[in-house]
């Protein structure tokens, strides 16, 4: 390893979580790398990059312009810094909206080769939610085989990624107002691939020179997952392997079995994680660890991989972002099971250092030092117990003088997927909009996101969430914030009692945590489906309801096409770490101000989650005052700061 390590740095301050500052220490000791000594190894980075001001679009350049108006003010083509900035976040947004749209299209073609009897090792598990999604896509679903439906389905969805439509299907589960004002404004997504692959030419040198332009389709870029490949992602994910409904499980690194073949899950899709489930439970592979010393094999999840396994079949998680380098420092992990998205290159580096086997399984995702297992959901059942064979004949490498699982895991519910959510209202989203009406919880929020080592790990998630629920405001989680806060102890039940009375009755009313884990990252498009039902239960658009999200610690280009298409839904978001923007105020003004007035809603950056908190709280009263509901009474705002004179945009 080649980076100097930053011992000196206390581990304390790299993270809030025990388990994961005392792996930190574990890897010191072990010399081994982590994402924290590369952060520091960077450091200054680049003052251009970091506000947005350079530019590599072609080879006239790089250019970079000088923020003070004393260097260059624009690149060799002409661009400004309006123009670059807005480039940059375009292809950004791009970037992430592909992620998550190519990841629903590989779970579109399970489904499609499920329907041709074609696929090894799944099932439609929830045809009850394929009929309704069929009826709602204009299917014949009348007196049909049920595979018959799933093909004509699959074609509809396949046909959503093209072009050949005014609008893409779930365009239709927008409010009308919201799906009118989408159309005034031109920003319709049409097509998943479509939007996606225009922002790549309206951002090719000499296409798009409007910064106000670049910026409305990358709102209708981020809509095209949003209300596209996210959605088709979540929505195919719960037909085949079941929708989610409340559970119990367990987080942190003590999921981790001394005794037994310990594999963790670690991407993005469930396609693979859940036959990998099924093989653990093999009865011939159960045997051949035994033969060799393990009590059994213990499948844990890692980032959202562990989410969509965790809200589905209850497996425990072992961590989030920041966790993936720390868990093979514990010395018990036999293999790290990986398909694609937020696993870091370094992972194969860290498991040369113990004996973990890195399993990489997509063929768009390889990794130099990994074992490459080819997945084909035609041999789906066959693969997982390959995968699973491999980490039971790697137990016998395990050196058990070097484990070292840190503590107890914490329990965890999982499983709020929009169906069990209506379901533990007793059928409809009334009684929320009743207590929401009358005040008993003020609003919602979604707390969502990733991890970034420039935060303390998982502080922004977990300061953010305890405040908005003391005030009464109902948190829901997705991806690493979810993880983040089910360590932390706010996702059970009695978790309510951190809550403000209102919310705290709630709870315990419905015996629920104040915390709800709606899902990996895709199924952020469950928190647009709830909003939207909220808001067609009123009768109003969806920027009317007291509503917010809130990314404290992303660091993804996915999470910033979530940023785009939460505030194109109307839902006012919070960012924690500072988006490269502010080389241009033009920008900044747009995204932090004007948005508002044209989508309804708007971006704010604010890194102290406090004044985050603050930020929401405020926003929250003022919707509800607009729809003219009773407002918190003056002093009862639980944090002794003031939102004057915080430093957010
Ligand atoms: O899709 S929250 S670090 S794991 S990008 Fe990645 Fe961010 Fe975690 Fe999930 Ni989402
Ligand atoms: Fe420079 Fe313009 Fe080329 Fe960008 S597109 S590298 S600003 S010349």
């Amino acid at each position: 390893m080649t980076t100097q390590l930053h011992n000196e740095v206390p581990a304390s301050t790299l993270s809030v979580q025990a388990d994961a500052q005392q792996m930190i220490e574990q890897a010191r000791a072990d010399r081994v790398e982590t994402v924290w000594d590369r952060l520091r190894a960077q450091e200054p980075q680049c003052g251009y990059c970091v506000l947005g001001v350079s530019c590599r679009n072609c080879s006239m350049g790089p250019c970079r312009i000088d923020p003070f108006g004393v260097g260059p003010t624009k690149g060799v083509c002409g661009a400004d810094a309006d123009v670059i900035v807005a480039r940059n976040l375009g292809r950004t947004i791009a970037a992430g909206s592909s992620a998550h749209s190519d990841h629903g299209r590989d779970i579109l073609e399970v489904f499609d080769a499920v329907a041709h009897g074609e696929a090894s090792g799944y099932e439609i598990a929830d045809e009850a939610k394929l009929r309704r999604l069929a009826a709602e896509l204009g299917v014949d679903v009348d007196g049909r085989d049920t595979l018959d439906v799933a093909g004509d389905v699959a074609d509809v969805l396949f046909a959503d990624y093209g072009s050949r439509k005014e609008a893409i299907s779930f365009v239709k589960r927008a409010p009308r107002p919201r799906a009118a004002k989408w159309a005034e404004l031109g920003i319709t997504p049409r097509g998943i691939d479509r939007e996606n692959v225009e922002m790549l030419h309206r951002t090719h040198m000499g296409v798009d020179n409007d910064y106000v332009n670049i910026l409305l389709h990358g709102l209708r870029t981020s809509l095209s997952d949003g209300w596209g490949g996210s959605m088709i992602a979540t929505e195919l994910s719960d037909i085949l392997f079941g929708t989610p409904k409340p559970i119990m499980s367990q987080v942190n690194l003590g999921v981790l079995r001394a005794d037994q073949v310990n594999i963790a899950m670690h991407g993005h899709n469930p396609v693979l994680s859940d036959v990998i489930v099924d093989a653990a439970a093999d009865a011939d592979l159960l045997e051949l660890a035994a033969s060799l010393g393990a009590t059994g094999i213990n499948v844990v999840g890692l980032c959202c991989t562990g989410n969509e396994i965790l809200m589905r079949r209850g497996v425990p998680i072992a961590g989030n972002h920041l966790m993936q380098e720390l868990i093979m420092c514990t010395g018990a992990l036999e293999a790290m099971v990986v398909d694609y998205q937020c696993i870091m290159p370094s992972v194969t580096e860290v498991a040369k250092c113990y004996h973990t086997q890195v399993i990489s399984t997509a063929d768009k995702a390889k990794f130099p030092g990994a074992i490459h297992i080819s997945f084909d959901p035609k041999r789906g059942r066959e693969i997982g117990r390959e995968i699973v064979r491999k980490a039971v004949e790697a137990y016998p490498n395990r050196n058990p003088g070097r484990v070292r699982i840190p503590g107890e895991p914490v329990r965890m519910m999982g499983g709020f997927s929009v169906e069990a959510i209506v379901g533990a209202l007793g059928g409809s989203v009334a009684p929320l909009v009743d207590a929401i009406a009358a005040g008993t919880i003020r609003g919602a929020a979604a707390v969502v996101g990733c991890n970034n080592p420039k935060v303390p790990q998982d502080l922004g998630h977990l300061e953010l969430t305890r405040r908005l629920i003391e005030n009464d405001i109902l948190v829901v989680v997705t991806g690493c914030a979810a993880v983040a806060n089910g360590k932390a102890g706010h996702m059970v039940p009695e978790a309510s009692a951190m809550a403000g009375p209102g919310l705290r009755t709630v709870c315990e009313a419905l015996g629920i945590p104040p915390v709800l884990h709606m899902g990996s990252c895709v199924d952020n498009s469950r928190v647009l489906v709830l909003a939207a039902a909220l808001a067609n239960h009123l009768g109003v658009d969806i920027d009317a309801l007291p509503l917010a999200g809130a990314a404290p610690e992303w660091y993804s280009e996915k999470a910033v096409a979530i940023g785009a298409y939460v505030v194109a839904s109307g839902i006012e978001t919070v960012l924690g770490v500072q988006p490269p923007i502010f080389g241009s105020p033009n920008v900044v003004k747009l995204l932090a101000g004007d948005l508002a007035g044209v989508v309804g809603a708007k971006f704010d950056v604010e890194t102290d989650p406090r004044d985050a908190a603050l930020l929401i709280r405020r926003h929250i009263e003022g919707k509800r005052a607009a729809l003219g509901l009773p407002a918190l009474a003056a002093g009862e705002i639980t944090d002794e700061r003031q939102l004057a004179g915080a430093p957010h945009v």
